[in-house]
């Protein structure tokens, strides 16, 4: 099971591109294409709320697996610049380059274009993904792009596999009421695997829940691997309890305040005492207020890009987290609205 999201700016053929990928599925702020074929199942997601809200494509970075960043013909804008540091911040692994659109342009200019993308990602975690050039009218490229995504979630699952050791855990993304059933969770199995009858906890609240089945792309199956993209019909809890960004596992750290160990980019204008940056973390997010600024030991009065800065801040929500999750700093006020990423101290 291969779970992509389709991103870049605006009018770059994201939705064009994702409908040739699959059928269209569930619809919220992103819209999920739903493709299954000879033992091949690809989730896309577009991340139809981007880039008036930045949440809709953080969700989706964090429920895929392999990023498709979009430039169309166009070139680089202010959205594909804030997608590209996004998604160094996020340290996102695994993504393809799709120079979108290819039948109103030359192959020169492609090849111009990659060269100018590949310059500015030096570096990056885009620093090593591949290319392609794509055209959603005259399908040139869209056989290669596939078996480009098909290679890279072989690569995926083996990574997955791995996580299967781990204690389960599953992110939420969507709760409903099904009359007869009850409270039903879409969402990804992040690690370890999860099996009916598992009593876990919802995060962040201490609700202990029972897994009554589960489902795999609307089959029902008796257990879900790392990676998988599970509907869970769940026990003792109503949908109106559990919502986007809820934890399902034995154990997580819940907060609502946070110290976090941070690096900004150097294009972020930073913050001072009583700020109020948007932290992410999962499919979690809240406004949080700086408290407190140290940079080397010091009490400083703003942040700084050129050292790490430890970053005391006071929410009034919730947060579930664990011990390596990577907290994102957002800044919804700047043009880049990444600003930044950090480990809880
Ligand atoms: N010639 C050509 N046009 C394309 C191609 N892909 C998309 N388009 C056109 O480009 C326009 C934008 O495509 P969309 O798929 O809506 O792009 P998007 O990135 O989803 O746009 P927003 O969601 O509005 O930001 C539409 O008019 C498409 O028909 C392509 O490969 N070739
Ligand atoms: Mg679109």
């Amino acid at each position: 099971m291969t779970k992509i999201i389709i991103i870049g700016s605006e009018k770059s053929g994201k939705t064009t591109l994702a409908a040739k990928l699959g059928k269209k599925g569930t619809v919220a702020d992103f819209t999920m294409y739903d493709f299954a074929k000879s033992g091949k199942v690809l989730t896309t997601i577009d991340a139809t709320g981007y880039p008036t809200a930045i949440k809709p494509m953080m969700a989706g970075l964090n429920l895929s697996d392999i990023a498709v960043l979009c430039i169309p013909p166009e070139g680089l804008d202010l959205y594909s610049g804030e997608c590209i540091i996004a998604l160094d911040l996020l340290g996102y692994k695994h993504g393809i380059i799709v120079l979108t659109k290819s039948d109103t342009s030359y192959p020169f200019a492609i090849e111009e274009l990659k060269e100018k993308i590949t310059k500015l990602t030096t570096g990056t975690a885009l620093e090593n993904w591949e290319y392609i050039s794509v055209s959603t009218t005259s399908f040139e490229g869209m056989e290669e792009l596939k078996e480009m995504i098909f290679d890279l979630g072989e690569v995926v699952d083996k990574e997955l596999e791995e996580l299967n050791e781990l204690p389960p855990r599953v992110v939420v993304d969507q709760t409903f009421n099904v009359t007869g059933i009850g409270c039903v969770v879409l969402g990804v199995v992040d690690q370890g695997i999860i099996n009916a009858k598992d009593k876990l906890i919802a995060f962040p609240t201490d609700k202990q829940i029972e897994i009554r089945s589960i489902q795999l792309h609307d089959v029902d199956a008796k257990t879900a691997p790392a990676g998988a993209r599970v509907g869970l019909a769940l026990k003792n809890v109503q949908s109106k309890d559990v919502e986007r960004g809820f934890v399902l596992s034995q154990k997580e750290e819940v907060t609502e305040d946070l110290t976090l160990k941070c690096h900004f980019t150097p294009f972020s204008k930073g913050f001072a005492i009583e700020d109020v940056p948007h932290i992410f973390v999962g499919l979690q997010s809240a406004p949080m207020r700086v408290e407190k600024i140290l940079v080397n030991g010091e009490e400083v009065k703003r942040t700084t890009t050129e050292a790490e800065c430890m970053l005391t801040l006071s929410g009034s929500k919730l947060l579930a987290y664990n011990g390596s999750d990577r907290f994102i700093i957002c800044n919804l006020d700047e043009k880049q609205r990444f600003v930044g990423y950090g480990y809880m101290a």
